[in-house]
């Protein structure tokens, strides 16, 4: 299935970034907005289950998924130049050849090259004024509020001078970062690929608490016109920024042959995975100023510093066998079982191969040589066999016939990469589909984690998520590990979430393409789960944010008969099967309306919840649809853009003046 995920994918982020141009470049949108939700959140999801294939460019990566977040944009006093790139010691050697060809006597200096994003920050009065990001090098964001929530970024210089511009790397722990994913994992949001991503994500929130909480990092290596301040070297503006409280790299290494610098530079190679951050390479730079500034700079970058690449690390190993996993939906994955090799920091045992198509494509064969590496450094994947390795002993891998889980039959479809087991009450699928029932943004049943599930299976205590409102204390402390406190917590975590609510039990269900926020919206819609079950295509299509293949997907799930018994199982357990539809008069109904800006009476969410209540739709950028503008301090091109289509631009008084007008309620 490989080649035509990668396709799907390739073709989605084209759309998406098509429709970004001709939306936010040109003005001239192509799609609606529905129509480019639903591309995204196909993309979003095709990402998540193959996490190999984010890219950074990926349009997903843009912060929240959907639009590029919009930030004042600020001029740099001085641009910011990029790196020449060395990728060996042949590189390091001809750069000191030039060098030394201007300055025969020379100091390097060389830093860890942390793999963030370059903050530039600016003090007056030793406060700092503003933080922002690169951009192009000439205009970056201005991310200030983000940018003082990183701990190690003094908000006070510690000697107070008119003005000082300081320009570091902000970056994401790496233990930070797992934690992350593991939390957008849980709650179905699309992954980042590495630190890097996940640092610039969290930098560009509109909403500064969010960047707080992912505890970012910043390591501080340049400022503006140091000499102003007698600092002659590279040496003393490090130890300068120290004393000035910033945090500043501790390895950093001083010599004035290149062959040392080529031997540490091996030598870092060779402990790159060891630091709690990412490291992408070495900077090596030139000591003292003056000679700097004899050597100057080319068009692009100085001639005085180049940036020293790691190698991705690739490994050989063994592919000795390769076993399926069923998921949710039937598709069945394979995955290579690895001779365990140590990559990228960690043993590795075991890869996804995504599909039959992508081992065809790579000709990978059970008991072959093949290279590994780890996708944005966290993920294992099989980068291609090596046949000269053969003994002839290997053999070519074919799918099964039948399930591997339940031996029904197995079936490629139509314009499908993936194969499925065809049977819906395959034990795998029933696993992964209780899995997904109690899971957090579903019905949130705490203490049910995969053992345990599978335990029950076992036991025949249960066949499906509907089984577990019928558990009995006495059948759950006779299970492994379950003692009467647990088994208790269990039940009352099961009894609970009877008054989740409709939303979270539609997204429950495991609807394919019927995400979350999907619930949601559908719930509010229809009020009932007896409402939703008789909706039709068309009926369905005119929501804005439901497109046709989440339409039709939703009409087939609940023409199957197996729904029809699930669904009364759970309304025979009391598992509250309706919505409060929103008691609001829907003074916004059909209306799209767009927030930007700091506002000072309401948060972002709750501001967009208020809208929602009253029928509107809170859309993240604005276009021709958009029916006004809400906009708070420091509003940016969204409203600039609602000016020039004549969009109307409403303080939150005003707002709230509508809402009492309209509705006749009085927001507090
Ligand atoms: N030192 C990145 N550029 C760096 C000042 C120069 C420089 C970097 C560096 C140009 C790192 C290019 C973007 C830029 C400030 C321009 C470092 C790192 N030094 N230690 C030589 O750790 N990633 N990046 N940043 N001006």
């Amino acid at each position: 299935m490989s080649q035509d995920v990668v396709k799907r994918i390739e073709e989605l982020r084209e759309k998406i970034e098509e429709a970004n141009y001709l939306y936010y470049g040109l003005d001239q949108p192509n799609i609606s907005d529905a129509e480019y939700d639903a591309l995204m959140e196909e993309l979003i999801a095709l990402e998540k289950k193959h996490p190999e294939l984010i890219t950074e460019d990926s349009p997903s990566q843009r912060v929240g998924g959907y639009v590029a977040k919009e930030f004042p944009k600020v001029r740099h006093g001085s641009p910011l130049l990029s790196l020449d790139n060395a990728f060996d010691g042949g590189d390091l050697r001809e750069f000191d050849w030039r060098v030394r060809g201007v300055v025969p006597q020379v100091e390097y200096v060389v830093e860890l090259k942390i793999d963030g994003l370059t903050v530039a920050l600016t003090y007056e009065n030793g406060i700092l004024t503003r933080g922002a990001t690169r951009g192009d090098g000439e205009v970056g964001e201005d991310i200030t509020a983000n940018v003082k929530t990183i701990g190690s970024i003094p908000l006070r210089l510690k000697k107070s001078i008119p003005r000082l511009d300081v320009r570091g790397e902000g970056y994401m722990p790496k233990a930070s970062f797992l934690r992350l994913n593991e939390e957008r994992e849980e709650e179905g949001m699309a992954l980042f690929a590495n630190p890097r991503n996940a640092a610039a994500g969290s930098l560009r929130q509109l909403d500064s608490k969010i960047t707080a909480q992912r505890k970012l990092g910043y390591f501080a290596y340049q400022i503006l016109a140091p000499e102003e301040l007698g600092l002659s070297t590279q040496g003393e503006v490090l130890e300068y920024l120290k004393e000035q409280g910033f945090t500043v790299n501790p390895l950093v290494k001083v010599f004035s042959d290149i062959e040392d610098v080529i031997q540490y530079c091996e030598e870092m190679t060779e402990k790159r995975l060891s630091f709690p951050y990412d490291i992408d390479g070495l900077v090596i730079k030139v000591n003292n100023f003056a000679q700097q500034r004899e050597l100057g700079f080319t068009t692009k970058s100085p001639r005085w510093a180049i940036a020293y690449k790691f190698p991705a690390e690739q490994v050989e190993t063994v592919l000795e066998d390769i076993i399926l996993r069923v998921g949710r939906t039937g598709v069945l994955t394979p995955t290579a079982i690895l001779k365990p090799v140590f990559v990228a920091g960690s043993t590795v045992s075991r890869a996804s191969l995504h599909n039959l198509d992508n081992i065809r494509e790579k000709d990978i064969r059970l008991g072959d040589h093949v290279l590994i590496h780890k996708a944005g450094d966290i993920i294992p994947e099989v980068i291609k066999s090596l046949p000269e390795k053969r003994k002839g002993t290997e053999k070519i891998f074919e799918m099964p016939e039948h399930c591997p889980e339940c031996a029904s039959p197995v079936i490629q479809e139509e314009g499908e990469v993936a194969h499925r087991c065809t049977s819906i009450t395959c034990p795998a699928r029933q696993r992964e589909a209780i899995i997904h029932y109690v899971s957090r943004d579903a019905m949130n049943i705490d203490g049910l984690g995969p053992a345990v599930i599978q335990q029950l299976l076992d036991e025949g205590l249960i066949k499906d998520a509907g089984d577990l409102y019928y558990l009995k204390h006495e059948e759950l402390v006779k299970l492994e590990r379950m003692g009467q406190k647990s088994a208790e917590n269990l039940l009352n975590a099961v009894e609970d979430s009877k008054e989740r609510g409709l939303a979270p039990l539609i997204f429950a269900l495991g609807i394919r393409h019927v995400g979350a926020k999907a619930g949601r919206i559908l719930a509010q819609r229809y009020g009932s789960m007896e409402n939703l079950a008789q909706a039709t295509e068309e009926e369905l299509l005119e929501t804005p944010e439901i497109g046709p293949t989440m339409a039709k997907s939703i009409v087939q799930f609940f023409q199957q008969e197996s729904t029809g018994e699930f669904i009364k199982k759970l309304a025979e357990a009391g598992v509250k099967m309706t919505a409060e539809v929103s008691q609001k008069p829907q003074i916004f109904s059909g209306q799209s309306i767009v927030v930007t800006g700091t506002l000072e009476r309401w948060g972002r969410k709750e501001i967009e919840s208020i809208i929602e209540d009253f029928g509107g739709k809170a859309a993240s950028s604005v276009s021709r649809k958009t029916a006004f503008l809400i906009a708070g301090e420091k509003a940016g091109s969204k409203l600039t853009r609602a000016q020039e289509l004549g969009i109307p631009v409403l303080t939150e008084d005003e707002f709230a003046a509508k809402v009492e007008e309209e509705a006749g309620i009085k927001l507090g």
